[in-house]
């Protein structure tokens, strides 16, 4: 088994599974994976994600084994990749309507390191590190690395990163805004699923509509923003768990959101 599902109450975890190979992306994660995360999708009980690698580290990125070709080949079969996983993956990620939380537990690599910060809340072990390996082998960051690096991180630390493919620690990436917090090792997947249990149980159809907020507001000018706002609110606005979240504030009482979703 290539992806390891695990179901949780209120939440799931997804864990990437070849760790001889660092938890590298082949064809057999990749579909694992689509389907994986297609099963969250359809389910409305499922309130979080949390995704984490097996063994010593998160993921390295595609599987080099899979790329050795005849000349000429590579470029064909690397666009091809991208086209046929890895942008869906990342638009099944950004477009599921509820937290995404990565939990980094060793080296992320290439597509493994761009995939992690990809995610809405990115923790990290203390050792775990984060590597924009492309350069090393004559690519360009992909999987979305050039949209979210400069955004995360800023334009003089995504050239960095991408034209010199160093191993950049948690410790830095944190100081540097890519990745939220970082834990000592052994309380990484502890403090990951205590996050997924309170997700669990937090307003998740408003966290979805933040989610797009968020997204949208990369490519929109402050006009734009606003008018989504107002939209997104007013459909959060009529949803149950605001309603519940005044009534518990005025009752001075725990709010006991079911993340329902409003007809949109
Ligand atoms: C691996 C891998 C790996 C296979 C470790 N594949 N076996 C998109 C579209 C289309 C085409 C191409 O790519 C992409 C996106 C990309 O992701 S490009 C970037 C691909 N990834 C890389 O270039 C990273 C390659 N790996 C590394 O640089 C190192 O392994 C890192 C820095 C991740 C970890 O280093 P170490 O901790 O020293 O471990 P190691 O190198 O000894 O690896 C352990 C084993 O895992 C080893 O196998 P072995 O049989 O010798 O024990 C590696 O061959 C294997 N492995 N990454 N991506």
């Amino acid at each position: 088994m290539t992806v390891l599902i695990d179901k949780r109450d209120g939440y799931r975890i997804i864990t990437l599974n070849r760790p001889e190979r660092l938890n590298a992306f082949n064809t057999a994660l990749h579909e694992a994976l689509a389907a994986a995360l297609d099963e969250v999708a359809a389910d409305d009980s499922c309130r979080a994600l949390l995704i984490t690698g097996a063994g010593r580290a998160f993921c390295s990125g595609q599987d080099l084994h899979d790329r050795v070709m005849k000349p000429g080949e590579v470029a064909a079969k690397a666009g091809e990749a991208l086209l046929k996983h890895y942008n869906p993956l990342l638009k099944r990620l950004r477009t599921l309507p509820i937290p995404v939380i990565a939990a980094v537990n060793g080296v992320a690599a290439g597509a493994g390191c761009n995939f992690a910060l990809a995610a809405d809340i990115v923790l990290a072990a203390r050792s775990a590190s984060f590597i924009e390996a492309f350069a090393r082998i004559g690519l360009i960051p992909d999987v979305g690395g050039t949209f979210f690096l400069p955004r995360l991180a800023g334009m003089a630390r995504a050239r960095g990163m991408a034209m010199l493919a160093e191993r950049i620690t948690a410790e830095q990436a944190e100081q540097w805004g890519l990745i939220w917090k970082v834990y000592e090792d052994d309380k990484l997947i502890g403090e990951a699923h205590a996050m997924c249990e309170r997700l669990a149980k937090a307003p998740t159809y408003a966290l979805g509509l933040t989610k797009r907020a968020l997204d949208a507001s990369v490519g929109n000018d402050l006009d734009a923003q606003l008018q989504l706002e107002y939209e997104l609110q007013k459909l959060a606005g009529s949803s149950p768990d605001y309603a519940e979240g005044v009534r518990a504030f005025l009752e001075k009482r725990k709010p006991n959101f079911t993340g329902k979703k409003v007809k949109e």
